[in-house]
């Protein structure tokens, strides 16, 4: 392709053959699939200040702040006319999902984190991109995004076609399921916009059904204070009682509206290793994690994005999975042995579980124990995803 300078673009071909020679490198790049929409999110923007209006954000306050930008993304970064977003799929080859529902003993860990940190590694590769991009067209401006800036990453993507939006607030792709990360270029160049996609969500509401605490109030309109993904990621206070059963092993974040989801049948395995599991951290048993010392946390976590959740909560978020196991003396012993922390969180957190342990140690034998809608998941999953299960 001609090498091109932005007042050439006169002609509607010049633009189309340039994007489409974006999306031939970002698929390059490691992307499955770009579109292209206008900066205009003033649609979406009403829902979303509604939704920070009822307090549904929680304490994730640095969703009440920058509110004009989000309004009006093109303001982040001056002549931007287009965003490119992408898509990126980070699901492990052999997810092992059904195991680590199934068995109360083990780590349950989002499967998004179980490698390397996405925000790097995917930012590193627009990056790349925009270099490569500018290197066909001159005075190209850009700027990239990936979960880092006040913008609405799934109404842009499903405002540029990329999927729709679920009735789980995530975006789905016919061909890909939703185990894929979002991320955008802003650009000064013009190029043809993508129209939205269908939704596809139809009668079903088993992401509804199946959220172990509720969580999705109503379709399209998630309580993130309910959320488990929230209430042991972004969370820094107690976890709060009501939901600490229902959390089951969850220990960092949750998939299990996603597992629920009929359109995960087409979800497509990440190619990019640094997804992977290290540690192996999608088998691993919670006593295991809960011995870790803190120097251990932070230099085997080092570059994972789990390390930014910090010690005394992955240690507040792993007591309660081994009070939600079952009474093994090793698991007593180990939660007494920190029983004692002079931080009062976690010290009432392990107090909760020992307590339950003890109370139950009569009723729970040898077998594990999993909630209703677990075992009712983990059916789905068999019949849907038995590639991951
Ligand atoms: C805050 C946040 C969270 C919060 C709140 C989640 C939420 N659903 O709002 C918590 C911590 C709970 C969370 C959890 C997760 N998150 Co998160 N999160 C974000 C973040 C930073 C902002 C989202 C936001 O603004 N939420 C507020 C809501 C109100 O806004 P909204 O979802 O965009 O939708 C509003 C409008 O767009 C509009 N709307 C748009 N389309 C439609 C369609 C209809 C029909 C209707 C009625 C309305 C509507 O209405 C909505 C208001 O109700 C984004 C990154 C970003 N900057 O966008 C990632 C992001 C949404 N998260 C992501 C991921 C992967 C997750 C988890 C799967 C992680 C995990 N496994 O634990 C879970 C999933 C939980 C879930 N069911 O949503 C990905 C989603 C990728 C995808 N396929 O869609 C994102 C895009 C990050 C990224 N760059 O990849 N997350
Ligand atoms: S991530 Fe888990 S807790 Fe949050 S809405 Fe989905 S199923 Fe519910
Ligand atoms: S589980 Fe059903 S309702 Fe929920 S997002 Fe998937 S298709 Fe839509």
């Amino acid at each position: 392709m001609a090498f091109l300078t932005t007042t050439q673009y006169h002609h509607l071909s010049d633009l189309t053959q340039l994007k489409s020679k974006i999306f031939t490198l970002a698929e390059q790049h490691g992307f499955q699939q770009a579109a292209i929409t206008d900066i205009d999110t003033s649609k979406y923007f009403e829902q979303f200040s509604q939704w920070v209006e009822h307090g549904y954000h929680g304490n994730m306050s640095y969703l009440e702040r920058n509110q004009e930008l989000r309004k009006d993304p093109g303001k982040l970064h001056p002549n931007t006319s287009r965003i490119i977003s992408l898509r990126y799929n980070y699901l492990p080859e052999g997810a092992q999902f059904k195991s680590v529902l199934a068995d109360t003993s083990k780590a349950n860990i989002s499967r998004y984190a179980l490698g390397k940190d996405y925000h790097k590694r995917i930012r590193k590769k627009l990056k790349s991109l925009c270099k490569q991009i500018n290197d066909i067209c001159e005075q190209g401006d850009f700027r990239v995004f990936v979960d880092s800036a006040p913008i609405l990453e799934t109404a842009i993507a499903e405002k540029a076609g990329l999927g729709w939006k679920g009735k789980h607030t995530l975006l789905l792709n016919k061909e890909a399921g939703s185990f894929f990360f979002l991320a955008e270029v802003f650009i000064n160049i013009p190029l043809p916009i993508d129209e939205p996609v269908e939704n596809h969500c139809g009668n079903c509401n088993s992401c509804i059904k199946l959220c172990p605490t509720d969580a999705i109030i109503a379709p399209y309109k998630l309580d993130a204070r309910r959320c488990i993904s929230y209430l042991t990621i972004e969370n820094n206070g107690p976890i709060p009682i009501e939901f600490r059963e229902a959390i089951g092993n969850r220990i960092y974040g949750c998939d299990d509206c996603q597992l629920a989801c009929p359109w995960n049948r087409f979800s497509q395995t990440s190619k990019d290793l640094s997804f992977s599991a290290r540690l192996k951290l999608d088998d691993i048993s919670l006593l295991e994690l809960f011995n870790w010392s803190e120097t251990e946390f932070l230099s085997r976590l080092e570059g994972s994005p789990i390390r930014r959740i910090g010690y005394q909560n992955w240690l507040r978020n792993i007591a309660i999975a081994l009070g939600n196991g079952n009474s093994d003396k090793q698991v007593i012993d180990a939660l007494k042995s920190k029983a004692n922390t002079e931080n009062s969180l976690l010290a009432e957190h392990i107090k909760w579980s020992i307590n339950r342990l003890e109370q139950n140690k009569n009723v729970i034998k040898s077998k594990s124990v999993t909630p209703s809608k677990t075992e009712k998941l983990i059916r789905t999953i068999e019949k849907m995803l038995p590639r991951d299960a």
